[in-house]
């Protein structure tokens, strides 16, 4: 049924589960069958201790307004219906107290003496001296004028690349637009100079990733380097870009520098991070109640493991080793790239190019900073004697979530070391097998721990294969859960071989489902699929591997590549990404495919390739429906409002925003946060309407499914970008 337009209750019938709901000193009985049912707590004194409700709710003064619910209670008890102020006074304009039994429902008509959009409607329960159970369901709050629906700021309807394009490189631009034959362009540079002009291209039918009617047209021809250039279509004009063989440079090392200000066991300075300065997180030190002796949670052993160090994963301050793996892997990738690709046109990173306290030890930064991640899930390794010695814990995190913001040396929750997984192990085995190979050069200790620990991390997963983490284990941490470990013993078999050479790694890689089966999937790898970060570096890393090996692996990468250039020429917007691509931390999709199609670059130098991959930054970096860079501090509309527990300068001005070159994860048709979930799908219409693909996204800290930040978003980003820097007059005649 669609929703009344004056509706102001977000999922007020749990068709959404809890979401948009919070509780105090509550938990969650069941939800469903248009019902939350909380145990609540017995023996505290005033009913507001006790507290099932919703905050931002609108409310206009003077309007009149209908309150409408079903409440019932396992046993005689009382519940304070209210609708008040979220914040100090917290001023009540209705109240009522209702008894309560067996379900019964019940409305209620006020006139609301409050203006505010941060209303509350609130059941309170507590008060009881024993615990008991309260059920509440279609919570309906109608009144006042309608909701506006939301409407995102896309500014001109020229959508460019707003950071900037390579000199020798394509320029291509989309502009929204209902003619429907072509309309002249020009680009102009910052002295309002035409240096080229055309007509534009309509694309043919609606582009169903945007739900728009769009034009595209191509300026590759402008190779004058410069700043402040714009593209004027129709009179109107687009966001300024630069035109420069270091349009990356900055980017490369910003996003790298991410890392760095994500790191967990150090303190951060000013002097590397100005402005983000904060003390180690998680040492032992109180309020923390990590990281430096961290028991088991009950059941998983009896001991406690020191996992200091390593990065927060993301907006939250958990460590997962699955996650951890692949950020890892991205990182060391990026520097071995260096070392391997043909066509590279910068020097190897060295010491001194990132902003870290490692600077001045002779190894280059980008191997310093990985291994501050590959200690920590060298630490998350199950010690000898133990069961299930040699694995991996999945994951350490705090026992609850933490509201926003968080400043990790505060967190007060206990963390716990969740039951090691076979998918955790082998992204041990993989990274440490590369990490022994990468470090040998600058220390040959660091590089045989490494060793010995992929080898007994290989061992103790061939001994556990189908151990695997909980979907449901999701309280306080995200769960990380992959059931199909087939990938990841493909991956650490590749890394394993390639570093050692030895027969049996190569046996395991024959005898993979993945020595038929395609290891890059339609929509790209990510930390579930991790086959192909073997298969590349089988492609590209010298190693044993028999020529018709080889052969057949880089074939496989150019075949992957042909087929997400080939979804990229289908898109208006030219990025290569589907329709149904648009998940959660869909920019690291987009990223982790152009990752690919850089590597049959390097393999092939086929400038296909290369173009491929610089128009799919340019979507990444403001070309799309919603005219976004998805990076902070880049382009003239950036996203810089990341769900974060550290970066909460939108909740408090005092802190700080994402650090320049974080990016966000991107639109995401799920939309699984209440925040975007409430304002961004039409409820008044039946069924309820979401927005196109493109627009399932909101830059606020509250939607975290399409707006965090993450450290294998991070790192995606940072391989492609350091691909785009490479490049530089690549292309001059
Ligand atoms: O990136 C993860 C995405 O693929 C999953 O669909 C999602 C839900 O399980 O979780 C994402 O990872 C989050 C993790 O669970 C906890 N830290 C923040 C991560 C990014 O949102």
């Amino acid at each position: 049924m669609a929703q009344d337009p004056r509706e102001k209750v977000f999922n007020g019938d749990f068709s959404e589960g809890a979401n948009g709901w919070f509780t105090v000193q509550a938990t969650p009985a069941s939800v469903g069958d248009g019902k939350l049912c909380a145990n609540v707590q017995g023996g505290t004194q005033a009913p507001s201790d006790v507290i099932v409700g919703q905050n931002d709710i609108l409310l206009q003064q003077d309007k009149s307004y209908t309150f409408a619910f079903t409440a019932s209670a396992n046993q005689p008890s009382t519940v304070k219906a209210q609708v008040q102020l979220s914040e100090e006074p917290y001023t009540a304009t209705f109240s009522q107290d209702i008894p309560l039994g067996p379900e019964q429902s019940h409305a209620f008509t006020f006139t609301s003496s409050l203006e505010t959009d941060h209303g509350q409607v609130s059941f309170q329960i507590g008060g009881n001296p024993a615990a008991w159970v309260f059920c509440v369901g279609g919570v309906s709050l109608t009144g006042g004028d309608p909701v506006p629906p939301y409407v995102p700021d896309t500014g001109p309807p020229v959508r460019v690349n707003q950071v900037g394009y390579l000199p020798f490189g394509p320029k291509h631009a989309t502009v929204v637009t209902d003619a429907p034959g072509p309309i002249p362009w020009q680009v102009n540079n910052s002295a309002g100079v035409t240096v080229m002009s055309g007509t534009s291209t309509p694309a043919a039918g609606l582009d169903t990733s945007s739900g728009q009617q769009v034009h595209t047209l191509d300026f590759s021809a402008v190779t004058q380097a410069g700043t402040g250039y714009t593209l004027i279509v129709d009179g109107q004009t687009s966001y300024p870009f630069d035109i420069s063989a270091t349009a990356y440079d900055q980017l490369r090392s910003d996003a790298l520098h991410f890392f760095y200000v994500q790191r967990s066991g150090i303190p951060i300075t000013d002097a590397l991070a100005p402005g983000y300065a904060r003390p180690a997180g998680h040492v032992g030190v109180a309020p923390n109640q990590g990281d430096t002796s961290v028991p088991c949670q009950p059941g998983a052993g009896d001991y406690q493991l020191d996992v200091s160090g390593g990065w927060y994963d993301a907006g939250d301050e958990g460590k997962y080793v699955v996650n951890g793996g692949i950020a890892t892997y991205q990182l060391l990738s990026l520097y071995e790239r260096t070392l391997t690709a043909p066509r590279r046109r910068l020097g190897p990173p060295r010491d001194g190019d990132l902003r870290v306290p490692e600077h001045g030890n002779g190894v280059p930064d980008i191997l310093d900073e990985a291994r501050w991640e590959l200690e920590f899930l060298l630490r998350m390794q199950v010690p000898a004697g133990q069961p299930l010695a040699g694995m991996a814990h999945h994951k350490v995190h705090d026992d609850n979530w933490t509201g926003l913001p968080m400043a990790p040396d505060q967190d007060p929750q206990p963390r716990h070391l969740h039951p090691p997984s076979t998918a955790a192990t082998l992204n041990l085995a993989a990274t440490a097998a590369q990490g022994a190979r990468l470090y040998m050069r600058f220390d040959q200790g660091f590089a045989q721990r490494c060793l010995t620990a992929a080898r007994t991390a290989w061992a103790a997963a061939q001994a556990h294969r189908d151990v695997h983490a909980s979907k449901a284990d999701a309280t306080g941490g995200g769960p990380y859960n992959d059931c199909d470990v087939t990938d990841e013993f493909y991956w650490a078999a590749a890394e394993l071989f390639i570093t050692t050479g030895e027969q049996a790694f190569l046996d395991e890689l024959r005898a993979s489902p993945y020595a038929t089966d395609d290891p890059f999937p339609p929509s790209g790898f990510g930390w579930q699929q991790v086959a192909a970060l073997g298969r590349l570096d089988l492609a590209t890393v010298p190693s044993p591997l028999p020529d018709g090996d080889r052969n057949a692996a880089r074939a496989s990468v150019v075949a992957a590549a042909d087929r997400y250039l080939q979804t990229a020429q289908g898109q208006a917007y030219g990025m290569p990404l589907a329709d149904n691509e648009y998940v959660w931390g869909s920019n690291s999709v987009v990223l982790n495919k152009l990752a690919v199609i850089a590597t049959a670059f390097d393999l092939t130098g086929d400038q296909r390739y290369r173009d491929g991959v610089l128009e799919g930054l340019d979507y990444i970096l403001g070309r799309n429906a919603l005219n976004e860079s998805y990076v902070t501090g880049y382009g003239r509309h950036n996203s810089h409002n990341q769900h974060s527990r550290l970066y909460g300068h939108a909740i408090d001005p005092a802190l700080p925003e994402p650090p320049a070159g974080s990016i966000a994860g991107g639109p995401n048709v799920g939309l699984e946060d209440p925040k975007a979930s409430r304002l961004l799908i039409d409820r008044t219409v039946d069924p309820p309407r979401r927005p196109a693909p493109q627009f399932c996204y909101i830059d606020d800290i509250q939607s975290w499914s399409t707006n965090e930040v993450a450290i294998n978003w991070n790192s995606a980003l940072s391989w492609v970008v350091s691909f785009a820097a490479d490049q530089k007059n690549i292309g001059a005649p």
